[in-house]
């Protein structure tokens, strides 16, 4: 008898479940009490300003401005300061405004904005692997203080269509939850509110060292070339859970985007990476030419297709050894440390890569005591970034080896052509139309939702029968998608 599992996880990884990890990260928090003061970016960062206050302010008495027009020694400026490049230090004024520290090449490593470009430490971090078509744009290290409010622009040319944020934490610091606060467009709209991250225009997700946010993943208003702001959050919980916002840790966070051109309607496929874990449901030598597989990537092309996308190059890479028999059966999801996230570190043996990884595994067991059909690292996912614990989508392959063993293809490929499918989806950035609980839903306006789950809260497909057909319901039936949700999977760097 075949079980129904159901596809729930991934904007709750994104969320409340992960709550748990703090738990995790208990060692790391003296970490931050020893984080030392905040001096580097005082001097760096706001250099000008800085040298002001310690020099030019000192020196200039306001009783100067009163004084014989013949006196102007008080005026002038000190020797120890340079002239500023092109300046003019006739005036106090502006000698005051325009000294400062004279900007040199970008020195990596010294989290200072040497080039005085408002960016620090810009093209100092390895770039993803860029998409064909798309333009990566460092925007260096964002020190993100107490509370929040760091931000920085983003010049979005009129070429493009979508961006793609991708937050990243400093690789010495413990794992830390990082995630876009707040995004304003350049008409002043505010698409991510940090007061409330779910209800915002933009949703998001958070993750462990790794956060994204596809701009933009509702439908309804035009993208806006101009002049944006992202500013990053950072903090020990999970920032999406319903309640008070979590409050914003001090610390450095990268932050670069991805902009896409616009696509139209052209036919876009998603490349694949495809890691059968301990040759489940077979070993890379067969799997790709199996009948099974050939059926299912029929039937998700088939599933795709109404969105004019498909799968495109598939490649495939075994997972074996100690990590095949660790990850073949994945028995937690929760936390930085659980199997699932640990699977998706395992990512980069296709790299360099723009595809999605596509782990195959033979169960997963939530700490709930649940078997989700398939996990995606988030909503949406990190194109180009490769062993992150974020990287990647997971499929419970169970039914798939149970099914072979009495060659019912038609069956396999019915399953797992809509559960490919919609784990793909919300990698694309698209969240589910109604959760398991019907508290949360997209922000798509056009999705059907059903906020009756029932006394036992849990919002079976037979309470919300129409919508139960939508392929990004969190248990579908069927495979369709709304307009609006065909338009956003199309948004995704990894549409190529
Ligand atoms: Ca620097
Ligand atoms: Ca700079
Ligand atoms: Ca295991
Ligand atoms: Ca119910
Ligand atoms: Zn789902």
């Amino acid at each position: 008898m075949q079980k129904r599992r159901w596809l729930g996880w991934a904007v709750l990884l994104a969320g409340c479940s992960d709550a748990g990890g703090g738990e995790a990260f208990g060692p790391s928090l003296g970490g931050i009490a020893s984080r030392p003061p905040l001096d580097v970016w005082t001097v760096g960062d706001a250099g000008v300003l800085w040298d002001v206050a310690a020099g030019l302010d000192a020196a200039v008495d306001t009783s100067d401005l009163a004084a014989p027009a013949d006196d102007d020694v008080g005026l002038d400026v000190p020797p120890q300061l340079p002239d500023a490049p092109g300046g003019d230090a006739d005036t106090a004024s502006e000698t005051a405004i325009v000294d400062g520290p004279i900007a040199k090449p970008e020195s990596c490593g010294n989290l200072l904005d040497d080039d005085l470009d408002g960016l620090v430490d810009e093209g100092c971090v390895a770039p993803p692997d860029v998409p064909a078509g798309d333009v990566w744009s460092d925007l260096g290290w964002v020190q993100v203080p107490a509370g929040g409010g760091a931000g920085r622009p983003l010049q979005v040319p009129e070429w493009a269509g979508s961006f793609l944020v991708l937050l990243r934490q400093k690789d010495s610091d413990p794992l830390r939850h990082v995630w876009v606060r707040k995004l304003v467009a350049p008409s002043g709209a505010v698409l991510v509110d940090p007061a409330t991250p779910l209800a915002s225009k933009n949703r998001g997700s958070s993750g462990f060292g790794i956060g994204t946010l596809l701009v933009q993943n509702f439908d309804g208003a035009a993208f806006e070339p101009g002049t944006w702001t992202i500013e990053p959050g950072r903090a020990l919980d999970p920032p999406m859970v319903p309640g008070p916002p979590v409050p914003t840790s001090p610390g450095w966070v990268h932050l670069g985007v991805l902009l896409r051109p616009q696509v139209g309607s052209a036919k876009l496929t998603i490349p694949l990476d495809i890691y059968p874990v301990a040759g489940v449901p077979l070993p890379c030598a067969t799997l790709l030419t199996s009948p099974a597989w050939l059926a299912v990537r029929a039937q998700a092309n088939a599933t795709l297709e109404q969105a004019s996308l498909g799968v495109g190059d598939v490649r495939c890479f075994d997972i074996g050894g100690s990590d095949g028999d660790t990850f073949k059966y994945i028995d937690s999801v929760a936390g930085s440390d659980s199997e699932l996230r640990q699977l998706m570190l395992r990512s980069k043996l296709g790299a360099p890569s723009t595809a999605v990884p596509v782990f195959f595994v033979l169960g997963i067991s939530a700490e709930d005591g649940s078997e989700p059909a398939g996990v995606s690292g988030t909503i949406a996912g990190p194109a180009g970034l490769m062993g992150t614990h974020a990287s990647g989508i997971v499929i419970n392959t169970q039914d798939w080896v149970d099914l072979a063993t009495s060659g019912a293809v038609a069956k396999i490929a019915e399953t797992y052509g809509m559960v490919i499918p919609h784990e793909l989806c919300h990698w694309l950035g698209v969240n589910h139309t109604s959760e398991r609980d019907a508290s949360l839903h997209d922000l798509i306006s056009d999705t059907p939702q059903c906020t009756n789950a029932g006394t036992d809260g849990i919002l079976e497909p037979s309470e919300c029968s129409e919508g139960a057909q939508n392929l990004m319901f969190w248990m579908p039936l069927g495979t369709s998608l709304s307009a609006g949700q065909k338009a956003v999977v199309r948004r995704h760097p990894n549409g190529q």
